[in-house]
């Protein structure tokens, strides 16, 4: 396997230049305009001077999870037999292995996390994500490359955009680092591209979004938190929670792992999914995935309750990857969408066009900026309105796309540090 970090000390001016020379004579700017008739690369490079930087590391392989034991039992789709102890469900995902050594990243093959990490940049970021291609461990038969698709994002090359057909494909044992600078806030998502029907199901998706420049403060808005630039302070929040939403199909997971073909238009979801879990495992805590003593939701590290104290602004940034349309509701809360496809609700005169609802309908590939504000103390359900996809396999008990909202008393949480926490 290739060192990533020099991969990433890799994506030099020159190596930039090769990648886009390659795919055409020009390049469309950040700002609007092009670089044709220009050397490609000393303007585009030369703006990135003054820009704030981050990177990270991801891993692509496969690996295994557990749902809820009590789901009705499918034989021999599910629970699978080859699964280690403790996990019941074959998948293919990333994990997030930014400052590992490159024994530390391989070892990670096979251990596969759904959702992927979440991630969240500001805006004007000069971002680096170096994606390693560790293999799958249980069908090395299977030379699949992976990539990272930034869903919805306006790219300024295709060459970062990790559509195969357009760009490249990460082959196994390789690294490729992918550059990007933000420009427009929002709530994105992010997903290989990989034979993506079935890479997508198999979980390689997770959510990634964008805060806006104006939480450093404007002279019309304080410094804070909020969802867009909206110039008036209008879509400030408290705390904030991103759900992945997804549906699971087991027999298309156990065909993967035991070497038979899916016909995709038999799509038939055993599992609707928060984050990679089924409610009620929603709820659970964050996992580690790096911890042996993390527990069955190890590889499913990324928790969905939202908990906030009475009064306080909560934002839920909902992406949908899944193939089917949900609808997420809360019952006796106002829902008001202030972001849809990480786009501002606001009309041509500038005027707010938020949605208040109790209601909000997400189709796939498409995400919402939604902010409460935290009732009375209690518990209250956030759950999609589909009968099916609140029930885990069918089965009798309450699962699937089904979270609390636990309020507390004012002051009694502390402020939040990051998301979904
Ligand atoms: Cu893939």
């Amino acid at each position: 396997m290739s060192d990533p970090r020099a991969n990433d000390r890799g994506l030099s001016r020159r190596a930039l230049l090769a990648g886009a020379t390659g795919l055409g004579a020009w390049v469309l700017l950040p700002d609007g305009s092009s670089t044709a008739g220009q050397p490609i690369g000393s303007r585009l490079l030369a703006a990135a001077a003054p820009n704030p930087s981050a990177s990270m590391h991801l891993a692509a392989t496969d690996g295994w999870v557990c749902m809820p034991d009590d789901a009705p039992k499918i034989p021999p789709f599910w629970p699978d037999a080859m699964a280690p102890d403790g996990a019941n469900l074959y998948v293919f995902g990333f994990r997030d292995v930014t400052g590992f050594t490159d024994a530390q990243v391989t070892a990670q093959r096979g251990k596969a996390q759904i959702s992927a990490p979440l991630l969240a940049f500001d805006q004007e970021t000069d971002i680096k994500i170096t994606l390693t291609n560790l293999g799958l461990s249980i069908r090395p038969d299977l030379t699949d490359g992976h990539t990272v698709h930034w869903h919805g994002f306006r790219n300024a090359i295709p060459l970062f955009d990790g559509v195969p057909e357009l760009s490249i494909s990460v082959p196994i044992g390789r690294s490729f680092t992918y550059f990007y600078r933000p420009h427009d806030p929002g709530t994105y998502m992010y997903h290989c591209h990989f034979e993506d029907v079935e890479h997508v199901q198999m979980g390689m998706t997770g959510v990634v979004f964008v805060r806006p420049a104006q939480n450093k403060g404007t002279a019309t808005v304080q410094p804070g938190k909020y969802v867009y630039n909206d110039g008036d302070g209008s879509t400030r929040y408290d705390r904030e929670f991103a759900f992945m939403m997804t549906e699971i199909w087991a027999e298309a997971h156990y065909r993967d792992a035991h070497i038979q073909t899916t016909d995709w238009t038999d799509y038939k979801p055993t599992f609707y999914a928060l984050n990679g879990r089924s409610y009620p495992d929603t709820l659970e805590p964050a996992g580690d995935p790096m911890s042996d003593a993390a527990g069955r939701l190890r590889y499913q590290p990324i928790s969905s309750l939202v908990t906030a104290n009475t009064g306080e602004k909560v934002l839920l940034r909902v992406a949908n990857l899944g193939y089917q349309y949900h609808a997420l509701t809360a019952d006796g809360i106002d829902l008001t969408v202030v972001g849809k496809d990480a786009a501002l609700l606001r009309s041509r005169d500038g005027s707010a066009e938020f949605l208040v609802t109790n209601t909000v309908v997400i189709g796939p590939g498409e995400s919402r900026d939604i902010i409460f504000t935290a009732p009375d103390p209690g518990t209250y359900l956030l759950y999609s309105r589909d009968l099916a996809s609140t029930t885990n396999g069918g089965g009798a008990r309450r699962g699937g796309q089904m979270t609390e909202i636990r309020v507390s008393a004012p002051g009694t949480l502390p402020a939040q540090t990051k998301p979904n926490a």
